[in-house]
């Protein structure tokens, strides 16, 4: 069990962190986290430094989106976790987050993973875009041998030759990974599928199939968000998913987190 906060994340509980891709405001962080706080998220998540395929897409607010995620975690009483990209902001981020996501464009970048192994902070390793199931367990070996054993997986779907999903949401892996290691892991089934009517029966696929938790984006107004609006859910998809998941996880022999 690795804890974000006073958050357990595997064991017996069931743990659905959410919250919208990007830090874009104070307001628009703030209205998410306290939607999807009311819904029974046990912690936050959004994006300070944000990884984008276009140099021209938005890259996020950088530290002064880490002073906001702060200010909204201490308002709410959410943990958060939020990912770094440089090894430069390992310090600023292991000092503010609760646990710091390194994400699939960087799951095999060994000096990031070295930097934030030797943090004492639980850190959300996500599976990168081509990776075996085998690289994913030896990557998060880079942190566990660097001296951080507070590792949580994150399973968020693979490239493979489909395109009528934005990834292919690789399940296996979940009861593969949950056999072979004793560490946590996380379904993120928001850029496993890149499309919001997706979301819902895919995390709860992901309850019965044994994983510990979910990473899930929620945005206050997809519509408007800027980036990955398109899979993020509304406040009441959110909810929804939350009322959907209880009977799954309890059938299980879980608990919601
Ligand atoms: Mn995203």
């Amino acid at each position: 069990v690795v804890k974000i906060g006073k958050v357990p994340i595997g064991g017996r509980a069931f743990t659905v962190i959410a919250g919208p891709c990007a830090v874009e405001t104070r307001d628009q962080t703030r209205n998410t986290a306290e939607a999807v706080k009311a819904a029974g998220a046990a912690a936050l998540r959004a994006g300070a430094y944000k990884p984008r395929t276009s140099p021209y897409g938005f890259q996020g607010h950088g530290r002064e989106g880490l002073a906001i995620l702060k200010e909204v975690s201490e308002e709410t009483g959410l943990p958060f976790v939020t990912e770094v990209m440089d090894t430069a902001d390992v310090d600023a981020v292991a000092q503010a987050a609760d646990a710091i996501q390194i994400g699939a464009r960087n799951m095999q970048n060994f000096a990031l993973l070295r930097a934030v192994g030797q943090t004492n902070k639980p850190v959300l390793l996500k599976r990168g875009l081509s990776a075996k199931i085998e690289e994913l367990l030896l990557a998060a070996e880079y942190l566990l041998a660097a001296g951080n054993e507070q590792v949580i997986l994150c399973e968020r779907g693979i490239r493979t030759f489909e395109t009528a999903t934005r990834n292919t949401l690789d399940l296996n892996a979940v009861p593969y990974i949950k056999q072979k290691t004793h560490l946590p892991v996380l379904v993120d089934p928001s850029h496993g599928t890149g499309i919001r009517d997706l979301v819902i029966p895919m995390s709860l696929a992901a309850a019965a199939c044994g994983a510990d938790g979910l990473l899930v984006e929620v945005h206050e107004d997809p519509a408007v968000a800027l980036s990955d609006g398109a899979q993020s859910l509304y406040p009441q998809g959110f909810r929804n998913l939350m009322n959907s998941l209880r009977p799954v996880v309890e059938a299980v022999g879980r608990q919601m987190a």
